[in-house]
């Protein structure tokens, strides 16, 4: 029989965690001590270090095909608000980053009707030759597929040309809940979440380090949370390609999901970050993103297993279309002084987790 002292002493000795311990833990009340737990998986990973990096998020355009029901940042070509940015802001943007102390661009956009895949080649081409230090941290699978389909390569080619323009690794997005039921309510023009899968161990196969997002609060339930970690944990013991995981708490506003519950409470956040510390022990980070939790349960989280606090960002949209109400940037001391608070030791680090300098 599963009880919290069963699960307790298979984490104190280091061993894998099943399934039906973490639907049981997400079961418990005991925050603390699932957070103690998680404190300690992570020690053991991290220590005392808390990794963040100086980053700028970049989003092409909003235009997208797909328009998924959660997310309030797509709009169809012609709408209100619609935008498609031209290379020369793009490239503007990525300097002035670069100017300001960035190693990474983070650059994710929607599924454009028009757009051909040489846009998108040419964009990391001039980013590249713009701001040469920068790491590029660009697209998520399911636009990776897109590009597939919009040019007739396969996923193979489009990763390979992606690559020689300057492509250093991918974000985690479009991963939501790799559960097709859940899939068909929030998202049904998106890919499969196998096909989410196939294209990410693509990249793996290609080289490229990429990181698992996690959508969660809205219709999935805790047993969809755990079979999407599962996925991806049984993904990650083939291929060793996954940096960060990322759960991603769901901004409610905007959106055309119509929920009784709107947004995620404090209490869900912290447990389902320390339950993802516990359940994924190939995975070397949990990452809280500050813009979707706030900065003080993200601060909180630090006590809870987390040990990343991705990036400064500068110009968020797509939580802060959907009513987030944190910040659209950090600075650097900012974020410094967020970790040392919380008694931990703030380390930059660049896109592929070497550390700059500690704090
Ligand atoms: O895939 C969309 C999510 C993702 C909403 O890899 C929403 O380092 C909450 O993936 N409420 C894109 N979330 C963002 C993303 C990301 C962010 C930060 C770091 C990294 C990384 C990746 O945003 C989408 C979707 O899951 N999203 N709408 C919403 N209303
Ligand atoms: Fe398009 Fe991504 Fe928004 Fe879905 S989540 S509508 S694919 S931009």
């Amino acid at each position: 029989m599963t009880t919290f002292a069963t699960i307790s002493a298979h984490v104190h000795a280091g061993q894998r965690v099943t399934a039906d311990e973490a639907l049981f833990l997400f079961n418990s009340n005991d925050l603390l001590a699932i957070g103690e737990l998680a404190a300690l998986a992570n020690k053991r990973k991290n220590g005392a270090n808390v990794f963040f990096n100086v980053n700028r998020h970049i989003n092409p355009t909003n235009v997208c095909v797909n328009r998924c029901a959660f997310c309030a940042f797509s709009r169809t070509a012609g709408e209100d608000g619609a935008y498609t940015l031209a290379l020369d802001e793009i490239c503007r943007k990525a300097r002035e980053a670069a100017e300001e102390g960035a190693t990474e661009v983070h650059i994710v956009g929607g599924l454009h009707p028009d757009l051909a895949f040489e846009f998108y080649e040419e964009t990391l081409n001039a980013i590249r030759h713009t701001a040469p230090t920068l790491h590029i941290k660009a697209f998520t699978a399911v636009e990776i597929e897109y590009f597939s389909r919009i040019s007739g390569l396969t996923i193979e080619q489009v990763l390979e040309r992606l690559i020689r323009a300057g492509l250093g690794s991918m974000p985690g997005g479009g991963a939501e809940i790799l559960v097709e039921e859940v899939r068909q309510k929030i998202c049904p023009e998106k890919i499969s979440g196998a096909r989410w899968l196939e294209i990410i161990r693509l990249a793996h196969l290609a080289g490229l380090k990429t990181n698992a997002t996690m959508l969660y609060g809205h219709v999935e339930t805790v047993s969809d949370r755990v079979a999407h970690m599962e996925l991806l944990r049984t993904l990650q013991d083939e291929t060793g390609g996954f940096q960060a995981f990322i759960p991603l708490a769901f901004q409610a506003e905007n959106s055309d999901l119509k929920l009784d519950i709107k947004g995620t409470s404090g209490l869900d956040d912290l447990k389902t970050l320390a339950i993802a510390r516990i359940f994924l022990d190939n995975f070397d980070h949990i990452k809280a993103y500050w813009i979707m939790l706030g900065e003080k349960i993200a601060q909180v989280s630090l006590a809870f297993g987390v040990n990343d606090l991705d990036g400064t960002v500068v110009e968020e949209k797509i939580g802060h279309d959907a009513g987030a109400t944190s910040p659209q940037s950090q600075t650097k001391e900012g974020i410094i002084r967020l970790i040392r608070k919380a008694g931990k030791t703030p380390v930059e680090r660049d896109t592929l987790y070497h550390p700059i300098r500690s704090f």
